[in-house]
């Protein structure tokens, strides 16, 4: 691939990606509505905001694949989610469709499931239950993803990131983990398949304490290799699991199902 296009780049997985996606593209392009300073030889970068059209459409012009990372990643105010997740996204497919781009790995999450309990075991196929307004952004884009591919044929992969960190931080992450190592192996995957589709992919490890069938993307030959099961020990020396009734024993999405719908401070 010549040139792969990594929104969102300034944030915590794509600053994990960049060194990992190396040899995926001639040229990584590092687009993020932060600056970013330290650029590598083999990089470029681009300031835009995703609720920006015309910056976006410059932002995806002469790349061969998309992996999207860039947008509100935790819950927030309507407003920022609006022009971050949704007004973003349609802006990012509008110019892929117009440029002519046909591949992207789109970084959904849990939180579209996140009101699923922690005993329930599920399918990608299972409805959506989205934990807050951000969890609800991202079912919107799993739509306009499936949407883009009937209508256009381009393909994505919807990925649910469970929580892509260096380490599990709790006890919920011993089910959610998802190692940068695996991540970076599912983009080689997603973009080296001959062909893809809209898949939904579950983006977690191999943890056995897993809460999602068939983790991995047999299809597109993804096998993620790393388990929680090694932190284990360091989680519960940090302490015990939190009662049954708290949302982080009780629901998929933790605390996420308990965040109040929050206000944008001073105006616009
Ligand atoms: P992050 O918050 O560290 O990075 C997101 C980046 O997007 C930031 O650098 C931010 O400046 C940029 N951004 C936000 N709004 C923007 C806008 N309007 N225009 C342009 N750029 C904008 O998030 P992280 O952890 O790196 O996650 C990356 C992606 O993966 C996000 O889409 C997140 O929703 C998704 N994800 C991450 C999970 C995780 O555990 N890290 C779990 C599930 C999903
Ligand atoms: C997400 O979707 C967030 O982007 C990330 O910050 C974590 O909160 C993660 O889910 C998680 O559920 O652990």
């Amino acid at each position: 691939m010549k040139r792969l296009l990594i929104t969102g780049a300034a944030g915590g997985v794509g600053r994990a990606m960049r060194p990992r996606l190396r040899d995926m593209a001639q040229t990584l392009r590092l687009a993020d509505m932060l600056p970013i300073t330290d650029a590598d030889t083999h990089e470029e970068t681009v300031l835009c905001d995703l609720n920006d059209a015309q910056a976006v459409r410059e932002m995806v012009r002469g790349c061969d694949g998309i992996l999207h990372l860039g947008g509100k990643s935790t819950e927030g105010d309507f407003e920022t989610i609006l022009e971050g997740n949704i007004r973003g996204l349609y802006n990012l497919y509008e110019a892929a469709r117009a440029e002519g781009i046909t591949r992207v790995l789109f970084a959904s999450s849990n939180h579209t499931i996140g009101f699923y309990e922690q005993d329930q075991r599920l399918k990608t196929t299972d409805p959506m239950r989205p934990d807050s307004l951000y969890g609800v952004s991202k079912c919107f884009g799993e739509a306009l993803a499936s949407m883009y591919h009937d209508k256009f044929g381009i393909e994505t992969a919807i990925v649910r990131i469970g929580s892509c960190f260096e380490t599990p931080a709790n006890h919920r992450m011993l089910s959610t983990w998802l190692s940068y190592n695996d991540f970076a192996d599912l983009v080689a995957c997603v973009f080296r398949a001959p062909k893809l589709g809209c898949p939904v992919i579950w983006g977690a490890s191999a943890n056995p304490a897993g809460w999602w069938e068939s983790v991995g993307a047999e299809a597109i030959g993804w096998h993620p290799k790393d388990s929680s099961e090694i932190f284990r020990a360091q989680i519960e020396a940090m302490g015990p699991k939190p009662p049954v009734d708290d949302p982080n024993s009780r629901y998929q999405g933790g605390l996420f199902t308990v965040e109040p719908i929050h206000q944008r401070q001073g105006g616009t």
